[in-house]
């Protein structure tokens, strides 16, 4: 389903699962940073609103989301963290930037999904132009910062 057709902020909180007692990783990227900090600060409060201590929330910086993938291996490699969830936000610009990174990332985290034990999620954003992202990042679809962070807590338990 296209994420205009529904809120990436609404979950039922009766379906996921509660995330006390575990530690978690955010990897997030500098590039459109008005953009990705605020997916990184939806996402913090979702898993804190769903039993996360604020201090087992680790999070990591990086220049731009290509870096996503080398830190989040670290993060999961150099951490006990229930899951990793990486956030950034690539928009498409006048050359096909856009096309190579968000591959590459996209197969990278699924790289470490299958190499690894704990899962990754792809927190990133892909939008063609910045509108789009805004309407993601808090806007009128909501914030894909706490889909991400539902996400995490569902993978956690399996
Ligand atoms: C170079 C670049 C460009 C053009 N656009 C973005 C973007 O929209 N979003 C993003 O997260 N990063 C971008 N980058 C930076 C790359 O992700 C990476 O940081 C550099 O190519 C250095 O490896």
């Amino acid at each position: 389903m296209a994420s205009s057709l529904q809120n990436l902020s609404d979950y039922n909180p009766t379906t996921v699962p509660s995330g006390r007692g575990k530690k978690f990783g955010i990897a997030v990227a500098e590039w459109n940073q008005h953009i990705t900090f605020a997916l990184r600060d939806a996402c913090i409060d979702t898993l804190i609103e769903n039993g996360v201590k604020k201090e087992d929330i680790i999070v990591y910086t990086v220049p731009g989301t290509f870096e996503l993938p080398y830190i989040a291996k670290k993060l999961a490699r150099d951490n006990h963290v229930a899951a990793v969830i990486c956030i950034g936000c690539v928009i498409k610009g006048e050359t096909t930037h856009n096309d190579v990174i968000n591959h590459s990332v996209a197969h990278a985290l699924q790289d470490l999904n299958i190499s690894m034990d704990i899962p990754f999620v792809f927190g990133v954003l892909t939008p063609n132009t910045e509108q789009q992202a805004i309407d993601r990042a808090g806007g009128q679809f909501g914030n894909k910062g706490v889909e991400a962070a539902v996400t995490a807590l569902k993978m956690a338990v399996l």
